[in-house]
């Protein structure tokens, strides 16, 4: 028979487990709640705990059945607690793979490429050509002085080019270039002959309408060193030309005049777009105006201390805009400041 003790012990463990349980349902979903429920119950001051003291004041024979008994209540509870523990940290982990799920046979996303403005193309293959003719390229301020945007071209106080109209001011004598001539002062005074040299660049001109924007794009070209004549002019200009237009373009010479070349010469090739028949484009003249150039006057070889009775050279200077339109039927100057992807998706 086993005693009074010992009953009542297990019905006090009993009713433990019962509470246990119930406290471990309401904390179902809640880790943290079952981590302190286990340390209320099975801790080591926890509530299962409390009757192993009581086992001294038993007989043997019952110590032994209330150690079973409480053990019992012990593994159940530690087996229920870590159930639910365990079924928590699965939920847990079936969640973050859901929220992480990747459905590799989804097609990939197009990356969007981009292209070369049509201008930076032509300005890239205008590099190239004279590359390949062993120029050099060089870069300088787009915002100058008066001094190399002008002075040292020997372009007058008084000429119509510096006026207010065409030149933006920053102040009196500082400006944005309207050429990329004063690169190739800069280049001059830096290095001595011989030298060939191209500028690509940004300018600015106080000029807007349906053929002009206040910004465009410009290449200059000069080469100094003993000798060299209007004849290399006509020869490299021949290989550029060719070059962009294709071989079959003739070249055409007028005189002109710039304060800084002497002599000068406009420089037209046949029509790309008739072939000299005559057309819109040409205005019937079979022939288009492409850039303008000369043998560089002393003036501006006495500006960047170079002995003009020794060394020569030849400069010319072209709009990027106006080629590319040329090069690429563009009839209206707008379409290459507009930025419309329609338009840009083309070249
Ligand atoms: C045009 C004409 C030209 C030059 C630019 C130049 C530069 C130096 C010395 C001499 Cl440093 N000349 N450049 C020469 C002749 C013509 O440009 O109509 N450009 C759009």
């Amino acid at each position: 028979m086993p005693g009074r003790a010992l009953l009542d012990m297990k019905s006090r463990l009993d009713g433990l487990l019962k509470e246990a349980v119930v406290c471990v349902e309401g904390a179902a979903v809640d880790k943290d709640a079952l981590l302190d429920i286990k340390v209320r119950y099975l801790g080591r001051k926890g509530g299962v705990s409390s009757f192993l003291k009581e086992l001294a004041s038993l007989s043997a024979e019952e110590r032994k059945a209330a150690g079973e008994a409480i053990n019992q209540v012990k593994d159940s509870l530690e087996g229920l607690i870590e159930g639910r523990l365990a079924a928590l940290e699965e939920r847990a982990r079936t969640l973050a793979l859901e929220k992480e799920r990747l459905d590799v046979t989804l097609p990939g996303r197009r990356f969007p490429l981009g292209r070369r403005h049509p201008v930076m193309q032509v300005m890239a293959e205008i590099e190239a050509i004279f590359r390949g003719l062993g120029f050099d390229v060089a870069e300088g301020p787009e915002i100058e002085h008066d001094y190399y945007n002008f002075e040292a071209l020997n372009i007058p106080k008084d000429h119509p080019a510096r006026d207010m109209q065409d030149t933006f001011y920053v102040t009196e004598d500082v400006l944005l270039r309207t050429h990329t001539s004063p690169v190739q002062i800069r280049e001059m005074k830096r290095v001595k002959p011989p030298v060939r040299i191209i500028a690509p660049g940004t300018v600015y001109r106080k000029d807007s309408d349906v053929t002009h924007t206040p910004m465009f794009h410009q290449v200059e070209v000069f080469m100094v060193d003993e000798g060299v004549t209007f004849a290399h002019l006509k020869g490299v200009l021949t290989q550029f030309l060719q070059g962009l237009f294709g071989t079959d373009t003739p070249l055409r010479f007028r005189p002109s005049f710039f304060p800084f070349t002497e002599p000068s010469a406009e420089v037209d090739i046949r029509c790309v777009i008739c072939k000299g028949a005559g057309c819109r484009v040409c205005k019937a003249s079979g022939w288009l105006e492409i850039l303008g150039a000369g043998m560089i006057h002393p003036e501006v070889f006495k500006s960047v201390g170079y002995d003009y009775e020794r060394w020569s050279g030849f400069a010319f200077g072209l709009g990027v805009e106006r080629i590319a339109m040329l090069k690429y039927g563009i009839d209206d100057l707008r379409l290459l400041f507009e930025n419309d992807l329609r338009f840009l998706r083309q070249f």
